[in-house]
């Protein structure tokens, strides 16, 4: 069977914000997210995924959880197999096991390895053939050595990088564009880890314009970077935008709000 490429996806996985969401963890305080609105912004991003071609399943909410609408960071999916892996965050640990509960039957099958450190779905940068594991404070040496074992199996070589201290995740700066290009703030460029790669590097203003999702023809980003927004445009990309401003609050973006995989 021909594996998909790294951004050709047939199926997304999301969850249903419950109330708890305006609990979930932030670096920062700039006040709880309005839960009306993210839910609406909720829809408008799963409409966009739909848009970009793929089935949606939504996973009820979990209250219990108030960060489990980012189902990104449970699970890596994998030729159709989800990873569940080990939340850095002690408020999150739970979330691999429920998803496992309830979402186990959207994927071809669902593995549940040891770790013997913490890693998160959003310190991971899937490539064709690699998986780039970015240490971060959730994301530790040990859990990502114990990841390499799982991902050699599927195929995947597993590189580690830096994520710069105060940056909550590696892909809260950066995300993959196609095969060889790479989106990314300047701070995570300077770590060195897309050398080699056309880079497009966001607008010191934009940092939340690094986090895309290429999903088939499209990307979907926040709609709160425009200027990024237009220079994707001009580079020729298909760009959807979506409104981002409550997730944001409580250090969400696009990324984490789905599990892409293909079936
Ligand atoms: C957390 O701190 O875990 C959540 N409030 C935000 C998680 C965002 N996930 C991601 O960037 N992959």
């Amino acid at each position: 069977m021909r594996r998909h490429r790294s951004f050709e996806f047939t199926h997304a996985l999301c969850r249903q914000p419950g109330r708890s969401v305006t609990d979930g963890l932030r670096l920062e305080d700039m006040g709880n997210p309005d839960f009306e609105t993210l839910c609406t912004q909720h829809e408008i991003y799963i409409k966009a995924l739909k848009e970009a071609g793929v089935e949606v399943n939504i996973l009820p909410s979990q209250d219990q959880f108030p960060d489990s609408i980012f189902v990104e960071d449970a699970a890596l999916v994998l030729d159709g197999v989800a990873i569940l892996l080990n939340p850095g965050a002690a408020s999150r640990a739970g979330e691999p096991q429920v998803l496992k509960e309830d979402g186990g039957t959207f994927f071809k099958d669902i593995i549940q390895p040891k770790f013997s450190g913490p890693i998160d779905g959003g310190d991971i940068l899937c490539f064709d053939n690699i998986v780039m594991v970015g240490m971060s404070a959730r994301t530790s040496d040990a859990g990502a050595d114990d990841l390499a074992k799982v991902v050699a199996k599927f195929g995947y070589h597993l590189v580690k990088a830096q994520t710069p201290p105060e940056i909550l995740h590696f892909k809260s700066h950066c995300s993959l564009l196609n095969e060889t290009t790479a989106i990314s703030t300047q701070a995570l460029m300077t770590s060195g880890c897309f050398e080699g790669f056309n880079i497009v590097v966001v607008p010191q203003d934009e940092p939340q314009g690094s986090n895309v999702i290429r999903v088939n023809e499209k990307v979907i980003m926040a709609e709160e970077a425009p200027k990024t927004a237009k220079m994707l445009r001009d580079l020729g990309f298909d760009v959807l935008q979506v409104p981002t401003s409550e997730v944001a609050k409580i250090d969400g973006a696009v990324s984490c709000c789905s599990l892409r995989y293909s079936l």
